[in-house]
Parts: structure tokens; C-alpha cells; sequence
């Protein structure tokens, strides 16, 4: 297969775990004999600091001209400590969402048996737990006008939501929940909220389309609470922008680490896959980021992209592997039970680029 991907490295952590996700993608080529074309391109501050512009056009021109974007992070802390910056990387972000259509965000929460005691949950409620977010993307108050009055002493951020947009991401939840357990949970702030109450009133119209799929509403506040409490309880969960946002961040400790979430963005035209962290500059340079989410967005790309479900299944089987032998970078090392070996985010690339390899007998080009 003849495919062109874009790396987007982006910012902080982003560069050193994309180039291991790209390392992987170059081993599945190699293995079975496709033609993977890769370019890169610049977001976010690195951007900002080359052009001004969080998203150039030259990347934007590139990102509309492939078939799958491997993207690492966006994020600076200058701009975090500094509210008055009018430009930020987060906006070459959303930009790039919105320009390519990316209006569906899937967020997988499953747990490898071997990080069960890398989270702070306890063993017995996380064992088993396997979500599927769906975090509505391209609306709510990312997007609804913004701004300040009163000489900048109010400020306010529309939430808002038209109905094609929650029929759109509530078609693509219902549709994984029938291949999944069969039920959805739709998470919103309807006793409060307009934008929720509209949320709810269009999920239930088209969960009729669906009946053989149980749906269930929770509102925000509880819903968090109960991913902690009972995640087993949860099979396919769709939500907005901000909701799914925060949500999935807490889901993140199901998986024993932020490190080890991917996530993929669809919509109208090419996919984007990336991992949940950000750009992480706390520990940027360090050469300890866990590049274990990158490489599972890889797996991502290559299955709803490409259609390779045989090359994707053999990156995840090469990551379970190295779990279970016990290589861990140190997010997910507080294993009690085994003797873990810590790795670099190179070695960690490394110990899976040389199991793919392993896993699978290469065929002649
Ligand atoms: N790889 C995810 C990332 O770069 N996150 C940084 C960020 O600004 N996220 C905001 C968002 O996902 O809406």
C-alpha cells in the first residue's frame, strides 16, 4: 500500500515521542512491504516563533494533501503564565480542527493487565475496564464567540451547540457501541445548561435509530465521579468539547498514565492521530516522555485509516509484550508486584520497533 503521512511534531515532549511513532510506522512498512511517503510540518510555538502563525499555510496546504497526520502536541508554559498573549500555540490546534473537519475525537481507555498497578486506583475496580470516548470537536466554547467588555473586566465564552453537530458525533458513537457492549452513556449538564438540554433532546432522537443499543444520560459532575468509582460500568461514552476534554484526562489514570492514551480525530476528510498529553515541557529534553501513546495513535492511524487492522493488531501486540516483560518508562513504573526495567523514550521505541519485527515473519516486497 502507497500512502503519504504528514509528522506534525508540534511542541515540548511532541518532538520525542513522534519520532518514535514515525520509527514504528517506518518498521510496519518495512514488515510488510508498504510505501509509507512521510513529510513534516510545523504548528504551535515552534511556529509561532519561525512565522508568527500557530498554523502556517504551508502546513495547512500539506495537512489537506495527505492520507494520515501523525501529530505529537501543542503548548508552551510562556503562554501559560502569560493570559495577555493574543497568539497562542492552542489556537494552531483548533484551527487545524476545524479547517480539516476533525469533528469526532476517539479517545480509547483500555488497560493492559500488566499497568494494573501502575495507577492510584485500585487494582479490583479498574481490572477489565475498556472505554470508548467519543469528545465532540469542532464546537462548545472552543468555538463560540469569546471576548471581554467593561475595559476588559468581563469575559465570556459562548457554549454553544447546533443540532447537525451533536446528530453527527451521536450517529458515530451509536455505531462503535454496536460493535462494542451495546451501550452508550451521554454526558452533559442538561439541568443547567441550553446547549446541554439541546444535547440531550437530539442523542435521544437518534438513539431511536438505534434501539438495540442501551442509552443512558449522566450529567457532568456525576459522570466523573463514576468513571473513578465504576469504570467497568461504561462501554461507549460521547460528550462535548469541554466535557470530554476534562473527562478523558481523569480516564487517563484507568490506563495507569496520560502516557499511555491515544486518541484519533475524524471527520470529513484525513485522520489525525495523536496522543491525549500535551507538549509537557516539565520534562522535555529529558528523553523520559513515554512515547507508548504516540505509537498507539500509530495503531490508530493504521486501522481507521488504512484499513491495516493486521498491522495495527501487531503494534499493540508488540506493546503488550513489552509490558509484559517489564520495560516501563518511569510514568508507568510504580509497579509493586514485578521487577520492571526502566527505559528512555528511545529504548522504549526501540524495544517495540525490534518486537514488530520479531512478532512477524517480513514478507519480500
Ligand atoms: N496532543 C494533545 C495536545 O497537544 N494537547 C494540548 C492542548 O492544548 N489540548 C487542548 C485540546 O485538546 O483541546
Amino acid at each position: 500500500m502507497k500512502k503519504k503521512i504528514v509528522i506534525l511534531p508540534g511542541d515540548g515532549i511532541g518532538k520525542e515521542v513522534t519520532t518514535e511513532g514515525k520509527r514504528v510506522l517506518e518498521k510496519i512498512a518495512e514488515v510488510f512491504g508498504h510505501e509509507f511517503e512521510f513529510d513534516e510540518a510545523t504548528i504551535g510555538h515552534d511556529a509561532i516563533e519561525a512565522s508568527g502563525n500557530p498554523l502556517p499555510d504551508e502546513t495547512l496546504a500539506k495537512l489537506k494533501n495527505c492520507d494520515a497526520i501523525l501529530f505529537g502536541a501543542v503548548g508552551h508554559p510562556k503562554y501559560d503564565n502569560d493570559p495577555t498573549l493574543k497568539v497562542r500555540p492552542e489556537q494552531g490546534l483548533l484551527k487545524m480542527r476545524k479547517e480539516l473537519g476533525l469533528y469526532a475525537n476517539l479517545r480509547p481507555i483500555k488497560l493492559f493487565d500488566e499497568l494494573l498497578e501502575a495507577s492510584s486506583i485500585k487494582p479490583e475496580i479498574l481490572k477489565g475496564s475498556d472505554i470508548l470516548f467519543f469528545r465532540e470537536l469542532t464546537g462548545d466554547v472552543y468555538f463560540g464567540e469569546k471576548g471581554r467588555k467593561d475595559d476588559g473586566n468581563t469575559a465570556f465564552d459562548l457554549m454553544i451547540y447546533q443540532r447537525y453537530e451533536v446528530e453527527r458525533i451521536a450517529h458515530k458513537a451509536f455505531q462503535a457501541a454496536r460493535t462494542r457492549r451495546k451501550k452508550v452513556t451521554s454526558v452533559d449538564k442538561a439541568n443547567v445548561l441550553e446547549s446541554s438540554r439541546l444535547w440531550r433532546e437530539v442523542v435521544q432522537e437518534i438513539g431511536k435509530q438505534y434501539p438495540d443499543v442501551e442509552l443512558e444520560h449522566q450529567f457532568i459532575d456525576a459522570a466523573a465521579m463514576k468513571l473513578i468509582q465504576n469504570p467497568r460500568s461504561f462501554d461507549v461514552v460521547v460528550t462535548g468539547n469541554l466535557f470530554g476534554d476534562i473527562l478523558t484526562d481523569e480516564a487517563s489514570q484507568i490506563a495507569g498514565s496520560m502516557g499511555m492514551l491515544a486518541s484519533a480525530s475524524v471527520g470529513d476528510t484525513v485522520g489525525l492521530y495523536e496522543p491525549i498529553h500535551g507538549s509537557a515541557h516539565d520534562i522535555t529534553g529529558k528523553g523520559i516522555a513515554n512515547p507508548l501513546a504516540s505509537i498507539l495513535s500509530v495503531a490508530l492511524l493504521l486501522d481507521i485509516s488504512f484499513g491495516l487492522k493486521e498491522e495495527s493488531d501487531l503494534v499493540i501486540k508488540a506493546v503488550e509484550q513489552t509490558l509484559k516483560q517489564g520495560y516501563r518508562t518511569t510514568d508507568i513504573a510504580n509497579d509493586k508486584t514485578s521487577k520492571v526495567k526502566i527505559l528512555d523514550t528511545q529504548q522504549m521505541g526501540a524495544i517495540i520497533v525490534n518486537h514488530i519485527a520479531t512478532i512477524h515473519e517480513p514478507v519480500s516486497k
